[in-house]
């Protein structure tokens, strides 16, 4: 079986680069507001029917290369003793965040297949429906965008809560990222299992630590979750937001690196080396332009990428919930109707 999307992630030459769009399920699709009109967010997230059909909702409208579960990084947590609920126009809220060492040691261990099995049933039903052209990606949050909200409670502020937090208690932050790492290898190895084909690890508020402390404090727990799926052979996409300053992902042990829009690709090839694939960086905001301006920034970074095989075009971060349909529409038209001129 070959697939575009897995084979751009092992670095194979493509006849066009795949794509797909980080948050390609969700608010900015009818369909989806829709559904999302009749059921709260986390009882979406915890019917396998209902995942299963959101997930499809963008490929059946656009035909990206991937599948992204339609879940969030977040539902562990209430499974570890943290009390999440999603507000509207407000987003997720943690009612009662960690603070003490003995929070921390209070979250739990808990069994995913048992108590996350509605996951791996929505990934089954998922993987089913879909055809062999188009992967199944599975996902998490990094340890410290988990931590993120598991201490501030919610989102905001660029977390100033949290990293005041983490410079007076560094070593119960260490703790908790620990407890996270080993949890969201169960997440992983859970939806690999269950038919995901490619991971990814979302650590959207990892730039906003100095490149210092994130190295030192918070990419071994990163490290160590790629380590623990690494078993698996499926291929594992590292997304953190802001790390343009940050040369040492080329130790990461992934297959392929999530780029913003603040990282250009020659540069952050240069310091990546050519083993990793890349996948990125359009600003979201492009997709509220025209579909010629659109379609014009697409194919600049296909030809920035079209001699290096790896290339996965996406965004630099989530699709914004206000995105007209005809962006997605010229974002992902202008991939499919592309051919590499060297690979014919
Ligand atoms: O009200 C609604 O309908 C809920 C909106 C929504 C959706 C559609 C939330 C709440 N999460 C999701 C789905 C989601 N979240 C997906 C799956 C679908 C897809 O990508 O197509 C994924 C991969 C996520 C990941 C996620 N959730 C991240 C990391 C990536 C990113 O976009 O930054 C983060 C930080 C979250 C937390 C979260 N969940 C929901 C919201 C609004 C947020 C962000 C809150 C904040 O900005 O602090």
């Amino acid at each position: 079986m070959t697939n575009l999307f897995l084979d751009a992630c092992r670095c194979r030459p493509t006849l066009r680069p795949p794509v797909w769009l980080m948050r390609q399920a969700g608010r900015y699709l009818p369909e989806y507001r829709e559904l999302r009109a009749k059921h709260g967010f986390l009882d979406m997230c915890r019917t396998p029917e209902l995942v299963k059909e959101i997930t499809l909702q963008p490929i059946l409208r656009f035909g990206m290369d991937a599948a992204i579960i339609f879940s969030d990084i977040l539902l562990p947590l209430p499974h570890m003793g943290l009390d999440l609920s999603f507000h509207e126009g407000q987003g997720p809220v943690i009612a009662n965040p960690v603070d003490s060492a003995e929070d921390i040691r209070a979250l739990s261990v808990f069994d995913m297949r048992k108590e996350m099995g509605f996951l791996a049933e929505s990934i089954a039903m998922a993987r089913q429906e879909l055809d062999d052209d188009t992967a199944l990606i599975g996902f998490a949050g990094a340890p410290f965008t988990l931590a993120c909200y598991a201490i501030q409670g919610r989102g905001g502020g660029n977390f100033e809560t949290v990293r005041r937090w983490i410079y007076r208690h560094f070593d119960e932050f260490e703790v908790l990222l620990d407890k996270f790492a080993e949890m969201t290898i169960a997440h992983l190895e859970m939806q690999i299992e269950a038919g995901a084909q490619a991971v990814q690890i979302f650590d959207t508020w990892g730039g906003l630590l100095a490149p210092y402390d994130y190295i030192h404090r918070v990419f071994p727990y990163v490290q160590k979750i790629l380590r623990g799926v690494a078993h698996t052979g499926a291929p594992r996409i590292l997304f953190i937001k802001g790390a343009g300053p940050f040369r040492f992902l080329r130790y990461a042990e992934a297959e392929a690196i999530g780029l913003d829009w603040t990282m250009p690709f020659d540069e952050t090839r240069g310091f990546l080396g050519d083993h990793f694939a890349v996948q990125g960086n359009l600003d979201p905001m492009i997709l509220f332009a025209e579909p010629e301006f659109i379609k014009q920034r697409v194919l600049a970074a296909i030809e920035l990428n079209h001699d290096k095989p790896g290339y996965i075009v996406n965004l630099g971060h989530g699709v914004n919930k206000n995105t007209p349909i005809e962006g997605v529409q010229a974002f992902v038209d202008t991939v499919k109707n592309y051919r590499c001129r060297t690979r014919g």
